[in-house]
């Protein structure tokens, strides 16, 4: 694996040991320079907005909520590997190949608030291995992260960026526009140990339990690891505030609150996925009580409470809340 490989020459190795992978990662590539193409003209397409309706979690579905979902779904379920689809925007899981040895969770496209705003958003993936042959049912999707055999998310930005991992490290991708492919620039990246950046909704601050608003307070003294105060970020958008991090060094923190008891992150197609590409960094994630990829879901839309970042600063929150 080297820097300036495309996504195909990067991953070769460890995807030829599962059928239908590579398939499925390259077709959500695909699907991903679609979008970002899409995105980027969306004042003028009339795609831009609400869709008029809710989702299945109550939430507030925009236009290119349901484009991306489409576009995924339709393109995942013609690869003969695809046995089933988990999406953030459809109440139950989409079943395709009986014959099919894999599942994708996925949210199409993470951030929506941000969507009006011209503020990175993404899409978040998940793949896993089916454990039993015949037809499919939802209930296969209900197993740990520590399953997944790749995980990851694009980035609709400035640039289409691509962070993903088959097991074998995280690797960070560019969209090169000209050639038309993702080119790798950064191979087996890791988060730093440490950063100065804690980034959470700190309105909700009164709502969380005792212990992180103990660590909201240290994050805020001259206690921390780098002896000053941290900065905090946030722009309310999974992907970029988790990039920054992993880049710079950080901690992600989405708590329970009193109103989400269980967090607002879903563990299959947002928690799960970040979990497994900043643990093959060097990072951790954990939901307060035990490791994220460790949790087994009963439900495919599952909430859990989220902490990610840099291993160090996860140390120091578990000092708080642990
Ligand atoms: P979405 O899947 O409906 O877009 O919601 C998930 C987003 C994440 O990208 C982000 O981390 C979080 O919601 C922000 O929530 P809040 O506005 O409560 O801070
Ligand atoms: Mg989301």
């Amino acid at each position: 694996m080297m820097k300036g490989q495309d996504l195909h020459a990067l991953l070769a190795e460890d995807v030829a040991k599962v059928e239908g992978l590579f398939s499925v990662i390259e077709t959500l590539a695909g699907t991903a320079v679609e979008l970002w193409h899409k995105i980027q003209r969306a004042p003028f397409a009339d795609i831009l907005g609400s869709a008029q309706h809710t989702n299945v979690q109550g939430e507030e579905v925009q236009k290119l909520d349901e484009l991306a979902n489409d576009r995924m779904k339709e393109r995942l379920g013609a690869l003969p590997a695809v046995a089933a689809v988990a999406s953030e925007e459809d109440e139950t899981a989409v079943l395709f190949h009986s014959n099919g040895t894999l599942l994708v969770c996925m949210d199409p496209l993470d951030g929506s608030s941000n969507i009006d705003v011209n503020i990175p958003i993404g899409t978040i993936f998940s793949i896993r291995p089916r454990r039993q042959e015949g037809p499919v049912s939802e209930t296969e999707f209900l197993r740990p992260g520590s399953e997944q055999l790749a995980a990851g998310y694009f980035m609709y930005g400035a640039a289409l960026t691509l962070m993903v991992t088959v097991g074998n490290g995280t690797h960070i991708l560019t969209y090169d526009p000209d050639a038309g492919r993702f080119i790798a620039h950064a191979v087996n990246a890791r988060i730093p140990e440490k950063g100065k950046i804690y980034s959470v909704n700190e309105g909700n601050a009164l709502q969380m339990p005792e212990g992180v608003q103990r660590y909201l307070q240290h994050c805020k003294s001259s206690e921390t690891l780098t002896g000053k105060p941290y900065s905090l970020r946030y722009i309310g958008s999974l992907i970029g505030d988790f990039h920054r991090n992993f880049l710079k060094g950080g901690l992600f923190l989405y708590p329970p609150t009193a109103s989400a008891p269980q967090g607002k992150l879903r563990l299959l197609y947002e928690c799960a996925p970040m979990a497994m590409l900043a643990e093959q960094a060097g990072g951790k994630a954990w939901t307060g009580s035990g490791r994220v990829l460790d949790v087994v879901p009963e439900r495919i839309h599952q909430r859990v409470p989220f902490y990610v970042g840099s291993a160090r600063m996860m140390d120091e929150l578990k000092t708080f809340i642990g």
